[in-house]
């Protein structure tokens, strides 16, 4: 009779495939069985009730990233990663970023020294691009590819990020060559530096301003360039952070057109409005939902809900990117109060990510459990190189599950929450469906809240190839 460490029984596997009742049977960490009645484990998890589905793969968080001045981000691994489990996640894939005029391959290691035997899950590093030197293309991105750092990030906005479009190009160019995908972050440079300057000419200088500087126009017409721009050069993208029907409706035509363009989403653009940056009375409380690209309107979420449920998008990822609201250091901060344009960029959101696309999508509705399943853990496998070893329940796959309560409600409040940040955005919203149970390669890291994992649980994932990253016509470069 076969042996199992653990049996969780009785439980539904919901895979980005099929929904079965079965019992999962796991041993050294990974999955050996799916089945009925299996045998008894050394130990036995009752899932009774509940929803068993591959643990969270959260494909876009920033944890302890450089602040290039700016206030210091609110998570590094250990308190990111520990909210990340509590969110249900087994794995994430946060950025290396390489500072202009460093050298990548220090910036990783550097970033390394971040993370190791701090993490309470998995995790792989992206690539942030911000000074594409012939060094760089030519003989760091092809050796970190080759040691599994498979993706790379690249942006058209932010003084000290933006890359001109010939330096896109090259990154491009040089994904091609090395097998890599490139995430792109889409809102030109120029036109938010326009607005800036007239809305601050105007005194038009509050937290919701932000989003008037970067109207839906400017991310629709710089994704426009970034697929001309993949198109030139024959490469597989992914758009990431899509906030609304301008932008979604690029992504769509090119689809239709072909090419591999892939697109990214996440619950603000689903939750939150550019009228949440007003704050109560247009005060810096608004400077809590400044995020890039900004909320849009409830018209917004009807478009990002089209393209989910079309396959426009591949993966709903938070964008966690935490910074405190209170403080000298936080989003309040003495010289964000005199603009907007100091207001730190971006909003914690990795450990309520599940629950919202659960609530909104399968509870109300709009997407299936295994489309649910597929946006938040077996797409970002399969997109970033981690397939078959993540992102699905079945024998061979690690044993990183989630039990889910589908029928818990739940009102969002930063006390229940486990990030470094001072408050969520997301602060008061009410949502049906809640994790239970994490389990990282097989041990019980979180239950009912309570963190069990240790930092370090976690570890390093060097990660293959994207099969998506493949060039649509491999003849023509
Ligand atoms: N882009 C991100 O991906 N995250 C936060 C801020 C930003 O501009
Ligand atoms: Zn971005
Ligand atoms: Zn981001």
């Amino acid at each position: 009779m076969q042996s199992y460490d653990l049996v969780i029984r009785g439980g539904t596997v919901v895979t980005a495939a099929d929904t079965v009742r079965a019992d999962v049977g796991i041993t050294g960490g990974r999955i050996v069985a799916v089945g009925e009645n299996l045998s008894p484990g050394t130990n036995e998890v009752s899932a009774d009730g509940l929803l068993v589905m591959p643990g969270g793969i959260d494909s876009h968080v920033h944890l302890a990233q450089p602040a290039f001045g700016g206030p210091a981000m609110a998570d590094g691994f250990e308190t990111g990663t520990r909210s990340a489990i509590a969110g249900g996640n087994t794995t994430v894939i946060p950025f290396a970023l390489q500072p202009r005029g460093a050298s990548l391959r220090a910036s990783v290691v550097d970033y390394h020294k971040e993370s190791d035997g701090k993490s309470y899950c998995d995790y792989g590093f992206h690539l942030i691009i911000s000074d594409p030197t012939s060094t760089v293309l030519g003989q760091e991105l092809p050796s970190l590819v080759g040691d599994g750092y498979t993706s790379f990030k690249v942006f058209m906005t932010y003084e000290d990020l933006v890359l001109s479009d010939r330096q896109i190009l090259d990154v491009l160019d040089c994904a091609r060559s090395c097998g890599a995908l490139v995430m792109i972050h889409c809102e030109g440079y120029d036109a938010i530096r326009f607005m800036t300057e007239k809305l601050e000419l105007a005194s038009k200088k509050a937290p919701y301003y932000h989003a008037v500087s970067r109207p839906e126009s400017v991310e629709r017409e710089a994704t426009h360039r970034a697929i001309s721009h993949a198109e030139l050069t024959d490469v597989p993208i992914m758009i990431v952070h899509v906030s609304g029907r301008e932008a979604m409706e690029q992504l769509r035509w090119a689809q239709q057109k072909g090419l591999k363009v892939y697109g990214e989403t996440c619950p603000q653009y689903v939750a939150l409005t550019a009228d949440d940056l007003k704050g109560l009375n247009m005060d810096e409380s608004g400077g809590k939902y400044v995020c890039s690209p900004p909320p849009r309107d409830k018209t917004s979420w009807d478009a990002i809900w089209e393209g989910i449920r079309s396959g426009v998008f591949q993966t709903f990822s938070s964008d966690h990117c935490p910074f405190f609201y209170e403080g000298e250091m936080g989003k309040l901060n003495p010289k964000a109060r005199t603009s907007f344009k100091w207001v730190p960029n971006g909003i914690p959101g990795v450990e309520t990510r599940l629950q919202i696309l659960f609530s909104k999508g399968v509870v109300e509705g709009r997407i299936t459990l295994n489309e649910f399943v597929a946006l938040t853990s077996t797409n970002h496998a399969k997109m970033y190189g981690l397939y078959p070893k993540k992102g699905s329940i079945a024998p061979g796959f690690d044993a990183d599950i989630v039990l889910w309560d589908p029928n818990r409600k739940e009102t969002i409040r930063q006390e229940l929450l486990h990030h470094g940040a001072d408050y969520t955005p997301y602060e008061g919203m009410e949502v049906t469906g809640w994790p239970v149970m994490t389990f990282l390669r097989g041990k019980k890291v979180m239950e009912n809240g309570e963190i069990l994992g240790s930092p370090g649980d976690g570890t390093f994932l060097a990660r293959d190839l994207s099969p998506y990253a493949a060039p649509v016509d491999r003849t023509n470069h």
